[in-house]
């Protein structure tokens, strides 16, 4: 330990994290960090431990998403660190705010590939999967090294940052000379990126031309926090909005000017496309036909002109932080009175009006369906958080993902957490673990049980630290449904186990357990488990044959005839 005029690189890491205020570390310990997590308790700072480094890095990049401050995690060497790198790579693509920061050996060491514990060139490693990589090799760098990671995670397109903590980086001193020992407040992390007039000059010139003009609202415009200003301009110029999945309850999705429930018809038919912190990747069809108008215009606005043009011609691009921008064209909008003919937004509520109509049938029909199906597992879900919107709502699965998306109906911002960008499986946990630390509030994390499996011994973590998450399994015995079979002699690469008693992972835990098999006990088991604050699983059983290939992505996965082997 340090006297009073010296203080150790972990000490510095700790000091720097908090007078940037942060308060929350998610991490696995081992070589060489664990005292490190030990002196941030002592400092005050609350520190989470996690089973895997997976769920630890996700958790804390789901903090980074639900705050806007970089969540913190800290994981161990090689091992630690290789589990860790998948969530860092994910956080980085879905734009969450992370710092990674993990343990590592002694350069001169490695860099001789001499042998060392859990030796591996981590640095380098990480370089393609985040937005930055930094080393730090003395005390005296600490406070740089934490001002470079936090104001490259917040600004411009936020991301996943990787810090290199070498053990004696941790362990070495430096002098605290009451010149300053580098550690400070950082300025305006993530400064505004104004568009230039032209930019919005361009933009308005096309929505003044425009007949059917359609809104995309994704989960940059959240991370934005820039749902004030996306409800101004949709208000203003009354015109419909498709929200992306992390994008849903900016505005609530109530609102008569939500097309999610017409989708394909307000994509196929929209003149212009108002583009709001969203890409044009896979989750829209690389805005091509036939899902979009081919001679549709586009306006985009993003923080990353990278963006631009990635699938098709952007007739108006607009580079700035999605508040300054959307201000600037709500401005021009009011000052040149533009407006759009309402016709379009009685034709896109037509449509709306009538899927929803269906959906009705079917949720009802589920009501009472034995075995139960997804409509009547999901519809007391949807009922709850109708009642309780400032519930947050993690999903992963395929048909419960896509389902759930649908039917649940969002009302606060950031409060739907999911698969992302690249639909990866078992983030549920960790992101449910973030959410309920970083805001006090109920949990639901919506499972499908292929998905639960990925990360199911976060329940531990969950009863350990008492936290108010239920997990809701949606158990059809499989990854998609479990009623395929193959071949006579194995089970298919689908199939799970139906009977599993999901359930018993939280009385394991002194968590609560539930069993539901019809609409009812679903409902009844919520509000129960809700209404507790206590951590606990519903394992929701539903008819093995409900759910589809692949949910809604089918035309992803690539088809073999299987009749000719
Ligand atoms: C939507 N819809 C509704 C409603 N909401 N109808 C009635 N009521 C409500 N509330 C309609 C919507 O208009 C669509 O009909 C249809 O339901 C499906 O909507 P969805 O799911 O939004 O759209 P789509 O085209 O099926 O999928 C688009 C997608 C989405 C790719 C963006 O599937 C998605 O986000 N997928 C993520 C998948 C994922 O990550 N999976 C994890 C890996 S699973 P139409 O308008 O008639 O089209 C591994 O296998
Ligand atoms: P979704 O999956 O909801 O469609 P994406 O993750 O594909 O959303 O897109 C998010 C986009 O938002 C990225 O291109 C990113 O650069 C952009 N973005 C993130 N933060 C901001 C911000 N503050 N202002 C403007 N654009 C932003
Ligand atoms: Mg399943």
């Amino acid at each position: 330990m340090s006297d009073s005029t010296t203080k150790s690189g972990a000490e510095l890491l700790i000091d720097a994290l908090k007078i940037n205020g942060i308060q929350n570390i998610y991490g696995l310990v081992g070589i060489p960090v664990t005292d490190l997590a030990r002196l941030a308790q002592i400092e005050g700072m609350n520190y989470y431990g996690f089973r895997r480094e997976d769920a630890a890095v996700n958790a804390a990049a789901a903090a980074g998403f639900i705050t806007g401050k970089p969540g913190i995690a800290l994981t161990v060497s090689a091992p630690g660190f290789l589990n860790g790198l998948p969530s860092l790579a994910q956080a980085t693509k879905n734009c969450f705010p992370l710092i990674m920061i993990s343990g590592s050996s002694d350069r001169n060491i490695i860099d001789l590939d001499q042998g060392d514990y859990e030796g591996l060139d981590q640095y380098n490693i990480a370089k393609p999967f985040c937005k930055a990589a930094f080393r730090v090799n003395r005390a005296e760098d600490m406070g740089t090294a934490v001002a470079r990671a936090i104001r490259t995670a917040v600004s411009g397109r936020p991301g996943g940052v990787y810090l290199d903590l070498p053990a004696e980086a941790i362990e070495s001193m430096m002098i605290d000379d009451k010149k300053g020992n580098n550690v400070y407040e950082i300025v305006d992390p993530a400064p505004s990126v104004i568009p230039s007039d032209e930019s919005i000059s361009r933009a308005i010139n096309i929505i003044k031309n425009s007949q059917k003009p359609l809104v995309i609202v994704g989960k940059g415009a959240a991370s934005a926090r820039a749902e004030k200003e996306v409800k101004e301009l949709i208000d203003t110029l009354n015109v419909p909005y498709l929200p992306m999945s992390m994008a849903k309850g900016l505005i609530p999705d109530d609102d008569s000017h939500s097309a999610a429930a017409a989708r394909s018809y307000s994509l196929k038919n929209a003149d212009t496309i108002i583009l709001l912190g969203a890409r044009l990747n896979w989750l829209l069809s690389h805005g091509k036909a036939p899902v979009f108008n081919e001679s549709a215009q586009v306006i985009q606005i993003d923080i990353d002109a990278y963006e631009f043009d990635s699938n098709r011609r952007i007739d108006a691009p607009i580079l700035g932080d999605m508040k300054s921008s959307l201000r600037k064209l709500i401005d021009a909008v009011h000052e040149q009175e533009v407006t759009v003919e309402s016709q379009w937004l009685d034709d896109v509520q037509n449509v709306v009006l009538s899927n929803k109509e269906k959906m009705r049938t079917r949720l009802e029909a589920g009501k009472t369906s034995e075995p139960l199906n997804f409509f009547g597992a999901l519809l007391p879900l949807q009922e709850y958080m109708n009642e309780h919107p400032d519930t947050y709502l993690v999903s992963e699965g395929a048909n419960t993902l896509d389902m759930g998306r649908n039917i649940i109906d969002m009302k606060l911002p950031r409060h739907r957490l999911d698969c992302g960008t690249w639909g990866v499986m078992g983030i549920g946990l960790g992101y449910a673990i973030a959410a309920a630390v970083e805001t006090g509030k109920r949990v639901i994390a919506l499972e499908g049980d292929s998905a639960f499996g990925f990360d199911a011994m976060e329940m531990e973590t969950i009863c350990r630290y008492h936290l108010p998450v239920t997990v809701v399994v949606l158990n059809n015995g499989g990854i998609y449904n479990g009623t395929d079979k193959v071949v006579d002699n194995q089970p298919s690469p689908t199939n799970l186990d139906p009977r599993a008693h999901y359930e018993y992972l939280s009385s394991a835990f002194g968590g609560d357990s539930y069993v539901a098999s019809t609409y009812s006990e679903v409902k009844d088991a919520l509000v129960k488990a809700m209404d507790s604050n206590n951590p606990s699983i519903i394992n929701a059983t539903l008819n093995p044959s409900a759910g589809t290939e692949s949910g809604h992505i089918d035309n992803l996965n690539a088809k073999i005839d299987l009749k000719k082997a």
